[in-house]
C-alpha cells in the first residue's frame, strides 16, 4: 500500500477473525453470483450483464468498511459485489439486467444505494451533490454521512470527474472517490488513457489525500477505505482510494476480450486471484478450515438458487410507470404523452 499523500484518519485497526471469515463468505457469494449471472445471460434468462470477476476484493472490502446507517453508495454498472456486501436485495438489483426496471427495483433511499448508473462518470457527480447536501444540512463533523462513488480508470479521464473532484475539494464535501483501476476501459488499456500512470496521483492537484491500495487484497482495501471514510467523516473533505485490480472477464456479456488481449496477457496481468488469496491466508493463519469453506460454498449456492428463482418470477412492470416517475408533478405535455400512449397501447 503506497500513500501518495498521507491520510490522517485513524481508519480501522486489526480485523477480528470472524470479520475475516465474513469477508471471505461475501467474496465467495459474489464470485458465485457473478459467474451465475453470465450463465443466466447465455441461457436467455437475462439479456445482459457486466461481470466483476477479479474485483471481488475491491468491492467487498470497500463495501464492508461503510457505515450504512449514514453513508451512501453511488455505483456504476459493475458494483454487484458492493450491492451484495451492503445488503441490497439481489433480485431487485438484478432486475436491471433482466431489463425489468432501469437502475434496479430496490428503493435507493432505504438501501442507501443509488440506482445503477450506466453513464460513465455520472455516479461521481451525483455523489458530490449528495455529500455537499450533508454539509448544507449542517451535520456536525464527526457525524457526517460519507458518499462513496465508484468509477473506473476510464471514467477518471472524463471532464465531469475532474470538475466533481475540484468542487468537492473546494467545498470540503464528505466524499470518498473509489477508483477500481482494473486495467481496461472496454478495449483501451489504462496506460493509453491515464496520463501520469495513477489516478491517485492526481488527487494532490486538488489538495486531496489519496491512497493507492492492492485492490486484490480484501483486508488492505477494507482498511484503506475505512481510513478514507474516517477522514471525510471528520469534516476534512474528500479523499481518493485507487484500488489496483484487474478485470478478469469481458467488459460485458456482449464483449469479446480476445479481440484486444491474449489469454497469455490475461494470465500474467491478472495477478493473484483475490478469492484464492484470501483462502490461502485464512488457512495459513488457522482462521478457517475445509469445513468452513464447504459451508460457505453451500451457502453461496443456496443463495444463487433463490436469486435465480426470484429473477425468473419477475414480470413486466406497468407501462404507465415510464410517465409516473419523470417529475413529482407531471407537466401538461407529459400528461398528453401519457394519454396518447394509453390510447395507442391499451386502445382506450
Ligand atoms: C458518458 C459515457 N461515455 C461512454 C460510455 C460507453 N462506455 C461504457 S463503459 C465504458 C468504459 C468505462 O471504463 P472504466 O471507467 O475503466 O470502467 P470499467 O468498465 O472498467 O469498470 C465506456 C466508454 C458511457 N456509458 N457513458
Amino acid at each position: 500500500m503506497a500513500d501518495v499523500l498521507a491520510l490522517d484518519g485513524t481508519g480501522r485497526a486489526e480485523l477480528a477473525d470472524e470479520e475475516l471469515r465474513e469477508l471471505y463468505r461475501l467474496m465467495l457469494a459474489v464470485r458465485h453470483l457473478d459467474e451465475s449471472a453470465i450463465r443466466w445471460q447465455r441461457q436467455g434468462l437475462i439479456p445482459g450483464y457486466a461481470p466483476q470477476l477479479g474485483q471481488e476484493a475491491a468491492q467487498v472490502g470497500s463495501g464492508y468498511a461503510l457505515d450504512m446507517s449514514r453513508d451512501f453508495v453511488f455505483p456504476t454498472y459493475r458494483e454487484m459485489g458492493v450491492a451484495r456486501t451492503v445488503g441490497v436485495d439481489m433480485v431487485e438489483y438484478m432486475s436491471t439486467h433482466k431489463a425489468t426496471w432501469h437502475g434496479g427495483l430496490y428503493d435507493p433511499k432505504a438501501s442507501r444505494f443509488a440506482p445503477i448508473q450506466a453513464v460513465v462518470g455520472g455516479s461521481v457527480l451525483h455523489a458530490v451533490g449528495w455529500a455537499h447536501g450533508q454539509t448544507l444540512d449542517g451535520t456536525p463533523a464527526g457525524e457526517l454521512g460519507v458518499a462513496i462513488t465508484y468509477f473506473g480508470d476510464g471514467a477518471s479521464s472524463q471532464g465531469d470527474v475532474h470538475e466533481a473532484m475540484n468542487f468537492a475539494a473546494v467545498m470540503k464535501a464528505p466524499v470518498v472517490f473509489f477508483i477500481q483501476n482494473n486495467g481496461w476501459a472496454i478495449s483501451v488499456p489504462t496506460e493509453r488513457q491515464v496520463a501520469g500512470g495513477s489516478v491517485a496521483g492526481r488527487a494532490a492537484g486538488y489538495g486531496m489525500p489519496s491512497i493507492q491500495v492492492d485492490g486484490n487484497d480484501v483486508v488492505a482495501v477494507t482498511q484503506a477505505t475505512a481510513t478514507a471514510l474516517a477522514h471525510a467523516r471528520a469534516g476534512n473533505g474528500p479523499a481518493v482510494v485507487e484500488a489496483m485490480t484487474y478485470r478478469r472477464g469481458p467488459h460485458s456479456t456482449s464483449d469479446d476480450p480476445g479481440r484486444y488481449r491474449t489469454l497469455e496477457e490475461e494470465r500474467t496481468d491478472g495477478g493473484e486471484d483475490p478469492l484464492a488469496r484470501m483462502r490461502t491466508r485464512l488457512l495459513a493463519d488457522g482462521i478457517a478450515d475445509e469445513a468452513f469453506f464447504e459451508e460457505a460454498l453451500a451457502a453461496a449456492r443456496a443463495e444463487e438458487e433463490q436469486i435465480r428463482a426470484g429473477i425468473n418470477a419477475l414480470g413486466p412492470r406497468p407501462g404507465t410507470e415510464m410517465f409516473d416517475f419523470v417529475y413529482q408533478e407531471p407537466t401538461q405535455a407529459l400528461k398528453a404523452q401519457a394519454s396518447a400512449w394509453r390510447e395507442e397501447s391499451e386502445h382506450v
